[in-house]
């Protein structure tokens, strides 16, 4: 977690990854979702646009293939470019994350959180924020190799 040639990576003891979906991304909400994790005292690690494939897709989603939604969740988060973000902070950040992004279902999510401000259906929920330490060492593994 690391890095020699980037001073501000060994700062933070927790990493995980955020994804501003195609929806963020088409409703110029990239700019807003990165300025309440800044706020809130979290750094971004990394940033970076990208078209996700559907293989990685799929392997970033392969808990839910199977399911119902699988095929259209797939279409949704390759239909347009993504912007991949490693954000790190504290011992508890995946959690902190979490809290800020909101409940997967934004008619449930709380106000002030992302999902409850800005987002109204589960098909487009904006940002998908790693679920456990565990699925943030996996996933921030997958798009940043080097981190
Ligand atoms: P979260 O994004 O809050 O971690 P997960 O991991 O349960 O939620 O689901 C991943 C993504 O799958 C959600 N962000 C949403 O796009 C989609 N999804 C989950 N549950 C449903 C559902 N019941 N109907 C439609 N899409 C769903």
């Amino acid at each position: 977690m690391s890095q020699p040639n980037n001073p501000t990576i060994g700062r933070d003891a927790e990493l995980t990854l955020v994804i501003c979906k195609p929806d963020a991304v088409e409703r110029g909400l990239v700019g807003e979702i990165i300025g309440r994790l800044e706020r809130r005292g979290l750094h971004l690690a990394r940033a970076e646009m990208r078209q996700m494939d559907k293989e990685t897709a799929a392997t970033h989603y392969r808990e839910h293939a199977g399911k119902p939604f699988y095929e259209g969740l797939i279409e949704y988060i390759t239909r347009s470019p993504v912007l991949l973000l490693a954000v790190g902070g504290p011992v508890g950040t995946v959690q902190v994350v979490r809290r800020t992004i909101g409940a997967t279902n934004p008619a449930e999510a709380g106000p002030g959180t992302i999902r409850g401000d800005l987002a109204l259906t589960t098909e487009e929920n904006l940002v998908h924020g790693s679920d456990s330490a565990e699925s943030a060492q996996r996933e921030v593994a997958l798009f940043f190799p080097e981190l």
